[in-house]
């Protein structure tokens, strides 16, 4: 079998598009932490789009805590193939990756990022990559922080916390006598760039502040809205792309073919022309940023916490129960939505009618399972904060208040058949999940709300009620 590489492109069929520049000619502007499957389907393609009218902004990846992606992407030149997945599926080969780094070659990253050619910094490490607490702010009792804080004041040190290379690469960049850079963070946080900012000042101003300083004068931290559905990669995707393409490739990446990208203009130094990759430039970010996070995101992990406890697997089966799909549709437009001020030019019933309809794609296998990962961290943006509006707004939170308890059934199952989740916070949540009210006694994840008597009781009609397979509240 040939593998995919600079020198198999050749091989490709006029089916699979490939990248339409020289890839020797290119420069790489852009440091990306994270380059799993939703940078490389999302972000990585549009610059792939751009290099092609200016190939200063190709991509350098860092995994911090895996070297899958580089011992996958490493022999292939950083080239690998994306299935765009709509009633007709595209394949496309996208070359903007050079070279992906690990963090055994802490002098490369550390080069990489105080090289002039470097503009951009972004990420997407996930929501718990930031090392943040409930409220936003860098959480120093985070064991990745603590022991980078500690490294720093001892001397020479090698950071372990995205947070950590950030302050490190900012204090070489400043030592260099470079310019200041774009951090662009690429995750699903509310209001993303600003809650970065804060975090890697914060850690500056305790290791260098004059580091801290100079960030503040030099680095800027755009916040950015980023959706496009990308299941991960499964044996199917990498069969059929052997079968499209003729070559192998060691980790094929899919996504829906709907994508969208809107980044607040404000860039440390020039702005890359995304633009003609379908990016919008906008002034103010957060109000997509906060329709697409409570809306999709809030549904989508509605979804999967009910469906799951239906004995679900994929968003499309959930969407084909039709009491699940009506739930989830009445919870957006009835609760969600009410929570929101669209940004001008936003029909959010038109916005949500498209949601509710990537979610049926037939064409994508999107496990429920996947979108369970890392319930505590995603929550809060996700649905918690709605809720705690809808609470202080007077409004009804029964509907909110029903994934909450469809979550803590999820954790109580997994307790109590000894299965482990995926979340930052498995061992105490496993640890409480018998007694649900336990769960919700956890600040980390509930604030304040977890000692609301309404919101206390809005989730134990929410647990009577799936444990009596409905949906909505048993009245006796
Ligand atoms: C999903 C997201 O896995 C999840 O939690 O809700 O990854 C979702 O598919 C993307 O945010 C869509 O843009």
């Amino acid at each position: 079998m040939t593998r995919l590489s600079n020198t198999t492109l050749g091989a490709l069929p006029a089916t699979v598009a490939q990248p339409q520049y020289d890839r020797s000619a290119v420069k790489n502007g852009v440091v990306h932490f994270g380059p799993g499957a939703f940078h490389r389907a999302h972000q990585a393609a549009a610059f792939d789009t751009l290099l092609a009218h200016d190939p200063r902004w190709g991509l350098t990846g860092v995994s911090l805590n895996s070297r899958g992606v580089a011992d996958a992407l490493n022999p292939q030149n950083g080239l690998y193939t994306l299935a765009l997945l709509d009633t007709e599926i595209a394949y496309r080969v996208i070359g903007a990756i050079g070279r992906v780094l690990t963090r055994d070659e802490p002098e490369a990253i550390l080069a990489a990022l105080a090289h002039p050619d470097t503009r951009i910094i972004s990420s997407t490490v996930t929501e718990k990559g930031y090392c943040l607490s409930a409220d936003g702010t860098l959480d120093f009792a985070n064991p990745a922080i603590a022991a980078d804080l500690a490294a720093a004041l001892e001397g020479e040190w090698t950071p372990g916390s995205f947070t950590g290379w950030l302050v490190k690469g900012l204090q070489g960049r400043r030592l260099a006598g470079l310019p200041g850079v774009t951090v662009l963070c690429c995750d699903n946080l509310t209001d993303n760039g600003r809650k970065l900012e804060a975090a890697t000042l914060a850690l500056a101003e305790k290791i260098d502040p004059d580091t801290a300083r100079w960030i503040v004068d030099n680095v800027t931290f755009p916040n950015a809205m980023v959706d496009s559905i990308t299941p991960a990669t499964d044996d199917a995707l990498r069969a059929r792309i052997l079968a499209e393409t003729g070559l192998e490739d060691a980790w094929p990446i899919q996504r829906e073919a709907f994508t969208q990208w809107v980044i607040e203009d404000r860039f440390a130094g020039e702005r890359p022309a995304l633009d003609l990759a379908g990016v919008t430039f906008a002034a103010e970010v957060r109000p997509f940023e906060k329709a697409k996070l409570r809306l999709l995101n809030g549904a989508h992990s509605s979804l999967a916490y009910i469906g799951l406890g239906r004995g679900l697997e994929t968003v499309a089966d959930a969407m084909a129960d039709p009491e699940l799909a009506a739930f989830a549709e009445r919870l957006m437009r009835d609760d969600i939505a009410s929570s929101l001020t669209p940004p001008p030019g936003l029909d959010l019933d038109g916005y949500i009618s498209d949601v509710l309809a990537r979610f049926r794609n037939p064409a994508i296998r999107h496990l429920l399972a996947q979108i369970a990962w890392d319930g505590s961290q995603k929550l809060p943006y996700r649905l918690l904060d709605t809720t705690r509006e809808a609470l202080a707004a007077g409004r009804s939170i029964e509907r909110l208040a029903l994934p909450i308890a469809a979550w803590l059934r999820f954790l109580a199952i997994a307790a109590r058949d000894g299965r482990s989740i995926t979340d930052p916070l498995a061992k105490v949540l496993l640890a409480r999940a018998a007694d649900w009210r336990q769960v919700l006694a956890l600040h980390d994840v509930f604030g304040d709300l977890g000692e609301d008597a309404r919101f206390v009781q809005a989730v134990e009609a929410g647990i009577v009620a799936l444990d009596a397979g409905r949906l909505e509240p048993v009245t006796a």
